[in-house]
Formats: structure tokens, C-alpha cells, sequence
């Protein structure tokens, strides 16, 4: 191996074997040349005109979104492909029965034909960069190479990289990650406006060599590939090794307005409103709670000397879900993307702003659809695509927290899981232990929404949010954080949450947004011994006394028995099924498990008087 020296100047004194690397892949895809990218912001600007010039980057409006772009993806490259997603583990049972598997020379021996001259008549991007703040031990490195000018530009905002990374790159410590959108372009052959391979994707990741190939598609999750590629996939199995977690959460800050500070990391799948949960604005009759955001998608989480545990945001920027999205739903999101921003399949409207579903209550007239055509408001088809993103730095965010950046991270005191219920599971409840939390989180299911493609709506058991982002086992998972709580001190409190859960008539029972505050706020109490709680068959939970209802008096105590109502027989069957994602992963499921559900199916037997659940 290499062994990279770093010089006082902090100039990397020989990144040849890197060199080396990308070399070769430039050699082998028959890229045009190889630009290696070094960060810069002149450097983003040319290429921000490049991708104008090509017609990918249509630029708008300098006064209403100054050093703002929007774009239209080829429809067949809207969101992560699932099915094309595969973990290429040396064992197939290192995989798990979650994730697609494909023995990795198998894999190979295909992305080496697909690989071969797939970057013709293009620049190879050579992108050096950093997963978590620069020089914090618990960053970690990449270098990915693309074809593609619009992931790196992305890159520049989800991603520390460029110049600023080679003093930390060495030849043995960074994940490769290869890209290619799959579409060379041959002599005299015109270019579109979104290169893709519309037949042929495949997202592959190869643990045990910390390496990722990305073949045919260019959006989101499929082709920026620090987030979920290596950030949770290949994270998720050094985190295994290494004794930390890398996961699908959100990481904010909750201060009281004694000024006391408490960190949460929170789970919920893709487009169920993390980004929305870790701005949160709280209502003005809440005086002095202050939310600040660290990070919006993911955690890695590690054990401090003194047996607390701290956590970075690996990510610097924001690739968050556009529809829905308004100055009341999300007002720091709002700020957050108001210039030096990407738009992926919204509208666009005449005057060069940018248009989504819910962003006001009237469309724009003259709108221009995410298929780049004038769009007709009675087709009755949405202007912008359901999984239409914005790409911002988290910089610009104004709820931005100090420590952000912090390279040491912030302590975690407690970890929330949400998904998206329509029936059965309540606003929120405190699991009685560690063990159960991890049952909770494992067990946690939601309806599907627009980031993945397939069916929207569907439930599906999504262990702690981390389904489609495995980069192994979710057996071995599971055991990986019932084993990392018995080596804390401490444990955090674990809670579950759900805000979407709804009436007979279909109709949201909670208001959401803002008004998550109040479920905080008992969170961050119970955290520090401040609340009281009752016991319930699933774990413990607030009387409406409990919660802070001021400006939310219309919220009556009848609302909330209703929205923290445990019905026995939903519950039941919620648990039996429960055996069906045990029984895919029955060879490793924890001993601890059976007994837990046992426990669980047991209180549900008890008489409703026992539960003290009557609201008081
Ligand atoms: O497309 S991404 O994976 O980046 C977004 C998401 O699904 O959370
Ligand atoms: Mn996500």
C-alpha cells in the first residue's frame, strides 16, 4: 500500500496510485479527458454555464433566484431504482434477504462491458471528497468519478470536496465510487438535454472493497454518490466494524428556553418530512423553544471516550423533496434555497421562478411541466414530478446550528422513528428500554412514497428507516445495535412518533409541521426526568396534561385520546404481522425478540382500565 504523505503546505505529496486509479478508469470508459475538480467556486460557475449551454440547466431569474438552476431529468430517472440496486457482498447471506445480491465478479464481469467506452465524447470528473466536517475523526473519504457535470455540481453542495480534501486523501483510505450516466456519445451525435440510460441501471456496491459502480442513472441517490451509496450502504458496513452507526436520520438541536440544548437523531423513510422536522419553526404561543438543524438525512454516530455518543452529518447541503414545500410548511427550507440553488423536475414558470404542488395554493399561469412542455392545469397530471428536489447548502439555512460543522459533533440524547401510518400507531410513545426500542425501530413500518420508483402507498416494513440504504444484514443490523447499547453507559430514550395518522373520514388527525413542537418538547422532558408518562402496552406515553397546548387549544382532549388511541385488535394484528419480516430474517432475528413480541401481545390482554389511559 501507499503510504501518502501529507506536507506542511498541506499538498498532498503524491497521489499517484489514486492518479492511478482514475487513470484507468478514464482509460477503460474512453473519456474525452479527465478534469480533476478542484472545488472551486469558478470552477462550479463554468460548469453551471456548460450544462446552460448544453440546455440541461435552464437559469433563472437572477433577482428572484440569483446563481439559480432548474432542470428536467429524463422521465425514466426520477428516483433511486430499487430493483437496480444491489449489494455485491462475497457471501450472498452477507447481504441479507432485504437487498438484491449478485456475487461481485458476476456483477463486474457485467459493468465491464457496460463500463468499456460508456464515457465516449465525455469528461471524466475526478471528484475528491469528504463525508462529515474536514479533519474530523470521524470523517471519512471518497473519490468519486462521474461523466456527468450536473452530479458535480451537485457533489459541491451535498459534499465537502476539491482541493480542500487531498491533505487527508490517502491511497488506502477513501471509497471508490465510479459513475457513469451510460450514455456515450458517439462522433457528430447530438447530445440531449439529460444523458441517462433509460434501459440500463444498475447501483452496485461492493462492501468489501469499499467500492460503488453506478451505471445509467444521473439523479439523486442513483448518482450523487456520498449519500446514500456510501454514506449509508458502504458506512453502514464500516459501522459495523468500527462499532458505530451510520443511519438514515436527521440530527437537530432542541433548545428550552432555560437555553438548555438537547440533541435527537430522528428516522423516518425518504419523503415522510425529515427535512421538514429538522427546521421546524415552533409555534409562537411556545415561547423560547428554538429548533437548529445539524443535518436532514444522515447520522453517523459514534461513542464518545466518556460513553456518550456523538454524531455528524455527514452531508453539507440539503437534496430535499420540493412538493409541499411553502413559506408556511417549511419557511427555513424556503430561506434555505432561495439563491445558489438546483431544482430537479419542478415547474418553471415565465418570469424564470421556480413552481411546485403546494407551493402556493394557485398555480402560475404559463407554467412549464417537469417534462419541459407547457402544462396543461386540467390534465390533471402534477406540474412538477411528486420527487422533485432542491438542491441547497446547509449553510443557507437560518435554523442552521452552530455546531454543524463541529469536527467532535454534538452529543445524542435520544433517537426518534417515525413512518407514515394512516391507522393503528399513535402520535407518539417512549419505549420502555433500549431493547425495545430496537423492536420498535426494527418493526417500524410506512406507507411507500414517491422516492423510491414503484407503487405509492403500499405499507411496508421499513427497519428504522433504513431498508432501501442496507449495505448488509439486517439480521446482523439489528444485532449490530442491540449489542452497541450494551456497550453504553447510558442508553438513549427511544421514542416513535407518527403524524399522519388519520380519521375515519381520511382526514389528518394532527396538524404536523410546526406543531411537532409540543411532541418535542415532552420528548426533550422525558429525556431529562422533566414529564411525567403512563404506561401503555407499547410503551409510555403523555396524558394530554402532559403536553403544552397552548395556542392549540382547539385540540381537545378528545382529539387526542383519539390520535394516542391504542385499539387492541389493530394492534394485534399489527404484532402478527410483525412475523412476516421476522420470518425473512429468521436465521439471525435476536433471541430477545420473540420475547419481546410476546410481552407486547401479552399487555395488549390487559383490561383498557390498567393502561391508565383514560385522559384525565
Ligand atoms: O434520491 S435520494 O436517495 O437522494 C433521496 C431519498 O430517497 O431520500
Ligand atoms: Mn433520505
Amino acid at each position: 500500500m501507499y503510504n501518502v504523505k501529507v506536507s506542511p503546505l498541506g499538498i498532498m505529496e503524491n497521489k499517484s496510485a489514486i492518479d492511478n486509479w482514475v487513470n484507468g478508469i478514464a482509460e477503460q470508459c474512453g473519456a474525452k479527458n479527465i478534469h480533476w475538480c478542484d472545488g472551486s467556486q469558478k470552477e462550479y460557475d463554468n460548469l453551471c454555464d456548460l450544462l446552460v449551454r448544453k440546455g440541461t440547466f435552464i437559469k433563472l431569474n437572477q433577482e428572484k433566484r440569483p446563481n439559480s438552476f432548474a432542470c428536467f431529468s429524463d422521465p425514466s430517472d426520477v428516483a433511486r431504482v430499487e430493483d437496480k440496486t444491489f449489494i455485491c457482498s462475497r457471501r450472498k447471506e452477507d447481504a441479507g434477504p432485504t437487498n438484491n445480491w449478485m456475487a461481485p465478479e458476476e456483477m463486474k464481469h457485467i459493468l465491464n462491458n457496460l463500463l468499456t467506452d460508456s464515457m465516449q465524447g465525455r469528461t471524466l470528473y475526478a471528484i475528491p471528497f469528504c463525508m462529515g466536517p474536514l479533519g474530523s475523526p470521524y470523517a471519512r473519504y471518497g473519490v468519486q468519478v462521474t461523466d456527468s457535470e450536473y452530479v458535480v455540481v451537485n457533489m459541491k453542495i451535498m459534499t465537502r470536496m476539491g482541493d480542500e480534501v487531498m491533505p487527508y486523501l490517502q491511497s488506502d483510505n477513501y471509497v471508490k465510487c465510479i459513475h457513469t450516466i451510460g450514455a456515450p456519445l458517439r462522433p457528430g451525435q447530438e447530445d440531449v438535454k439529460w444523458p441517462c440510460n433509460p434501459e440500463t441501471k444498475y447501483i452496485s456496491h461492493f462492501p468489501e472493497e469499499r467500492m460503488v459502480i453506478s451505471y445509467g442513472s444521473g439523479y439523486g441517490g442513483n448518482a450523487l454518490m456520498g449519500k446514500k451509496c456510501f454514506a449509508l450502504r458502504i458506512a453502514s458496513v464500516m459501522a459495523r466494524e468500527e462499532n458505530w452507526l451510520a443511519e438514515h436520520m436527521l440530527i437537530m438541536g432542541v433548545e428550552s428556553p432555560e437555553g438548555e440544548k438537547t440533541y435527537l437523531g430522528a428516522a423516518f423513510p425518504s419523503a415522510c418530512g425529515k427535512t421538514n422536522f429538522a427546521m421546524l419553526i415552533p409555534p409562537k404561543e411556545m415561547q423560547g423553544w428554538k429548533v437548529t438543524t445539524i443535518g436532514d438525512d444522515i447520522a453517523w454516530v459514534h461513542i464518545r471516550k466518556d460513553g456518550k455518543l456523538t454524531a455528524i452529518n455527514p452531508e453539507s447541503g440539503y437534496f430535499g423533496v420540493a412538493p409541499g414545500t411553502n413559506y408556511e410548511t417549511n419557511p427555513n427550507a424556503m430561506e434555505s434555497m432561495r439563491k445558489n440553488t438546483i431544482f430537479t423536475n419542478v415547474a418553471v414558470t415565465p418570469g424564470g421562478d421556480v413552481w411546485w404542488e403546494g407551493l402556493t395554493p394557485q398555480p402560475p399561469k404559463n407554467l412549464i411541466d417537469w417534462h419541459g412542455l407547457p402544462w396543461d392545469p386540467k390534465s390533471g397530471k402534477p406540474a412538477a414530478h411528486p420527487n422533485s428536489r432542491f438542491t441547497a447548502p446547509s449553510y443557507q439555512n437560518p435554523a442552521i446550528d452552530s455546531e454543524w460543522d463541529n469536527p467532535n459533533g454534538v452529543q445524542i440524547e435520544g433517537f426518534i422513528f417515525g413512518g407514515r401510518r394512516t391507522t393503528t400507531v399513535p402520535l407518539v410513545y417512549q419505549s420502555f428500554n433500549w431493547n425495545f426500542g430496537v423492536y420498535l425501530a426494527t418493526t417500524m413500518g410506512s406507507e411507500t412514497t414517491a422516492a423510491a420508483f414503484g407503487e405509492v402507498g403500499k405499507i411496508r416494513r421499513d427497519p428504522f428507516a433504513m431498508l432501501p440504504f442496507m449495505g448488509y444484514h439486517i439480521g446482523d443490523y439489528v444485532n449490530h445495535w442491540l449489542q452497541f447499547g450494551r456497550d453504553l453507559p447510558m442508553t438513549p430514550r427511544i421514542f416513535g412518533v407518527n403524524w399522519f395518522r388519520k380519521d375515519e373520514h381520511g382526514k389528518f388527525l394532527w396538524p404536523g409541521f410546526g406543531e411537532n413542537m409540543r411532541v418535542l418538547k415532552w420528548i426533550v422532558q422525558r429525556i431529562k426526568g422533566q414529564n411525567s408518562a403512563i404506561e401503555s402496552p407499547i410503551g409510555w406515553m403523555p396524558t394530554y396534561k402532559d403536553l403544552d397546548w397552548s395556542g392549540l387549544e382547539n385540540f381537545t382532549k378528545d382529539d387526542f385520546a383519539k390520535i394516542m388511541e391504542i385499539d387492541r385488535e389493530l394492534w394485534k394484528k399489527e404484532l402478527l404481522s410483525h412475523e412476516e419480516l421476522f420470518e425473512k430474517m429468521y436465521d439471525k432475528l435476536p433471541k430477545e425478540f420473540f420475547f419481546m413480541r410476546e410481552l407486547l401481545l401479552s399487555s395488549l390482554w390487559r383490561s383498557p382500565e390498567h393502561w391508565g389511559l383514560q385522559p384525565e
